[in-house]
């Protein structure tokens, strides 16, 4: 027992001796841009898998569509030049892109779905008679396109083509799809304004709702894998001062934490819990996530308190527009040290186990229930078994936040650190115990 409790003990003040040397840092890095033409980039979205950005950017014959991957870096869509025109959504696995071109003298002007082995498909037509504008989203799965056409919200796929969502007698759009398609989510005009509306085939369009004070107006832009959460904005203050709203059907519309000069909400993670979008300080313009409990939370901040400040130096952090599926990995919009537009990728820290952008207690807690076991839940360091280097690595990228990003939660006091550890032994006690015993 005695020998036991001496390597025990060895191998925690080995794991103490390690923590110097545990590297559980976010990652920020700027998208670039293309070569030629206006220098500036934009990102509209993230694939589900995180590793597909897609926007659109300056380039020498105007504004292209982009993609991006850590690999390939930004390039132009179709991989040839002079296809002037945006990229606004990206399949979960990356592999298919919509958005709208500009018409050429060699080809018509309109939505387009494009994928890496067909390259561009017009989705321009409509029971034959061209459409308008414009792909805005795609499900998760690539089956349905959602945006609008002849001005109307409508969905549609490469063998139904656009089709109206119904009853049609708005104009409006569709932004945002659940991962099958299913489920619709965007703006009506009716009344003073846009209207925040979902959308089935069965129920037809929805109103989501209004939050007090302002005019009876708003939009939805973002909705979860199972098309339960929505998010967007609602005015509150006439003229044009919004609130982020987040909506499920339990609660209807909840005005979202919002700085004084107010909010919008523009992307919500599959699981619904991770809210994305920006905040407004009077002048000032922030990029914010959302936490579960509606609390905003500046990415400067969060990212800066697992220790990415050096990265982000000289930039500005405008907004966020895209989320993972596994909630670590986000993109946005800001300005570079140069004070030009630039997309951005960021990845919260290896630490934060539980992927909600802060480096606490509850990474803790998620390492300890997960205690001895062999995979990626829990696991900090990436070492593919969860013990107590995880606790080290948690300790070593603990948030440091000087502002409200950690407020609610205390920081690692001793006891705090103490007790996780060693409640931690005392689960790896039992299954070692458990192991001897065979
Ligand atoms: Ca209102
Ligand atoms: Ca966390
Ligand atoms: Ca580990």
């Amino acid at each position: 027992m005695r020998k036991r409790l001496a390597s025990m003990f060895g191998a925690f003040a080995l794991a103490i001796l390690l923590a110097d040397f545990a590297t559980a840092a976010p990652t920020f890095t700027g998208i670039g841009d293309l070569s030629g033409g206006q220098p500036f980039s934009r990102a509209s979205d993230i694939s589900g898998n995180g590793l597909v950005v897609v926007g659109y950017s300056g380039a020498t014959e105007g504004t292209e569509p982009f993609r991006w991957t850590a690999t390939t870096g930004i390039v132009t869509l179709t991989g040839a030049p002079q296809m002037i025109g945006v990229a606004r959504g990206v399949s979960a696995d990356g592999s298919i892109v919509v958005g709208d071109r500009s018409s050429t003298a060699s080809s018509a002007g309109g939505p387009y779905l494009w994928t890496e082995s067909g390259g561009i498909v017009p989705l321009n037509t409509m029971n034959g008679a061209v459409v308008q504008i414009g792909a805005y989203a795609i499900s998760a799965d690539g089956s349905t396109v959602g945006g609008k056409a002849f001005e109307y919200p409508s969905r549609g796929s490469l063998a139904t083509g656009w089709v109206p969502q119904t009853p049609a007698n708005t104009p409006g759009t569709t932004f945002g799809l659940s991962a099958d398609g299913s489920v619709a989510v965007g703006t009506y005009y009716r009344g003073q304004g846009p209207m925040p509306v979902r959308w089935t085939s069965t129920e037809g369009f929805q109103e989501l709702g209004d939050l007090p004070g302002g005019r009876t107006f708003g939009e939805a832009y973002g909705i979860s894998a199972d098309g339960s959460v929505v998010v967007g904005y609602s005015e509150v203050v006439e003229p044009y001062g919004n609130q982020a709203f987040r909506w499920t059907n339990e609660s209807g519309m909840l005005g979202l934490e919002s700085p004084p000069s107010g909010s919008v909400a523009f992307s919500v993670s599959a699981d619904g819990t991770l809210v994305g979008g920006v905040g407004y300080w009077g002048k000032f313009t922030e990029g914010v996530l959302w936490d579960e409990a509606g609390h905003l939370h500046s990415v400067r901040e969060l990212l800066r308190s697992m220790g990415a400040g050096d990265a982000m130096a000289g930039w500005s952090l405008y907004e966020v527009v895209g989320i993972s599926e596994d909630l670590r990995t986000i993109t946005g919009n800001g300005a570079n040290p140069l004070g030009r537009a630039e997309a951005w990728i960021a990845t919260t820290s290896p630490a934060d186990v539980n992927g909600d952008w802060v480096v606490n207690v509850f990474d803790i807690n998620l390492v300890v229930s997960h205690w001895g076991e062999v995979g990626s839940a829990g696991d900090a360091n990436g070492d593919g078994a969860v013990n107590i280097f995880d606790i080290n690595a948690i300790s070593a990228g603990w948030s440091h936040a000087p502002g409200s990003a950690s407020a609610a939660v205390p920081e690692p006091s001793t006891w705090v650190l103490l007790v996780a550890a060693l409640s931690g032994l005392a689960l790896w006690r039992g299954w070692l115990g458990i192991r001897c015993g065979r």
